[in-house]
């Protein structure tokens, strides 16, 4: 089964799925930019026979179904965490367990977790070419009504992750439109960071973080580029890529499930908007990672945490000059140049209503 290990230097836990690796990979193979995928992209059509020989149905909307190669497996009883059968915990195939280090179950600096849970994937619609900014408003009400499903279906566990890898650049493996559902058994690294620091200013101003910090960003704007009666989209005071965003409701909610059918609909026209604006910016399929967070599903009261939606692109100047976290950001802390106020205002400056590959169509 899957497990996670603890980096001791830094607190911080890692998933270690080696199973994943059989994985087909129609995503980018070298340090090239291109935006260009290999035909196992056809795994995920309506119709198409996938890596495991499972066929898809004649899909016509969404399309849900559990990952070949999830990185979460549920914990099989007896099992020990890292495992193969015939093999002791933490050693390699052949070495003696009493030489290998983090033999110990107590040893503080080999400590390893299972890494319970299960993943699926999900299709957006039929249609391999249309990526959400370019789908109809009914067809994002699908998907988001399919996320709010999924959330709530997978409530057992722990932690529901909704995201999405758009486009090779940031390590998509397949063209045809789809996000991933990843639940688990455990809180994950940064869910947990998010949580306390969200506990932290609650407790000590009886007001959620990102209530508050929502609230005293409308009083200025100048971070804000997309802003509805239900959602604004922002680029955060403390962005760490050049034109991440931050999409916040627009009263406390804590679940997507949580959401009304206003807030809903509403969604799916604010994202097609801010969507748009991200591929105008540079006339391309912006790429970008994002992902929803809702309060983990624990038995303990989650008034401190606010629903949101990270979008972290990685383009930097123009489609294919991408900003690369290395070096001293690598290995010391992250630096931007381009300002999140001049982020904001140039995604504010790009049309949210006509996508540029429409521009001349009547
Ligand atoms: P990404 O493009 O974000 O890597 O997601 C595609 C997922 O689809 C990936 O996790 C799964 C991969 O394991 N997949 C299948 O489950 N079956 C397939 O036949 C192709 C890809
Ligand atoms: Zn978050």
């Amino acid at each position: 089964m899957a497990t996670q290990r603890r980096n001791p230097l830094t607190g911080e836990w890692i998933i270690v799925s080696p199973h994943r690796i059989s994985r087909p990979w129609g995503g980018e193979k070298s340090s090239s930019t291109g935006q260009g995928f290999t035909k196992v992209s056809s795994y995920l059509s309506p119709g198409a026979a996938r890596s495991n020989g499972s066929v898809n149905p004649l899909y016509t909307s969404t399309f849900v179904f559990p990952n070949d190669f999830s990185a979460l497996v549920q914990a099989t009883p007896g099992e020990e965490p890292g495992t193969e059968p015939g093999e002791e915990p933490g050693t390699e195939p052949g070495e003696k367990a009493s030489t290998c280090p983090g033999t110990e179950p107590e040893d503080e600096l080999f400590q390893s977790e299972p890494a319970g849970g299960e993943c699926h994937v999900m299709c957006f619609s039929p249609h391999s070419h249309l990526s959400l900014p370019l789908m109809r408003h009914e067809d994002i009400l699908s998907v988001i009504r399919e996320w709010i499903r999924l959330s709530d279906q997978l409530k057992y566990n722990l932690y529901v992750q909704i995201f999405e890898n758009k486009g090779a650049m940031v390590g998509c493996s397949n063209s045809h439109p789809h996000c991933q559902i990843w639940s688990s058994s455990f809180l994950p690294y940064l869910i947990s960071l998010e949580d306390s620091h969200q506990r932290e200013y609650f407790s000590k101003h009886n007001s959620p973080l990102l209530v508050k910090y929502l609230e005293k960003e409308m009083r200025c704007k100048k971070r804000v580029v997309e802003e509805s009666e239900y959602w604004v989209a922002l680029v955060p005071y403390w962005a760490k890529w050049p034109f991440e965003l931050l999409l916040l409701p627009t009263r406390h909610v804590t679940k997507l499930r949580d959401l009304t059918e206003e807030e809903v609909l509403d969604l799916s026209s604010t994202m097609k908007r801010y969507l748009t604006r991200y591929d105008n910016l540079f006339e391309c399929s912006f790429p970008y990672s994002m992902g929803w967070h809702e309060a983990p599903n624990t038995a303990s009261d989650c008034s401190h945490w606010q629903l949101h939606a990270h979008y972290y692109p990685p383009l930097l100047r123009t489609a294919t000059v991408k900003k690369h976290i290395a070096g001293y950001e690598m290995l010391a802390q992250c630096q931007r140049d381009l300002t999140a106020e001049d982020a904001a205002q140039r995604l504010k400056d790009c049309d949210a209503l006509v996508h540029f590959t429409q521009r001349n169509i009547d």
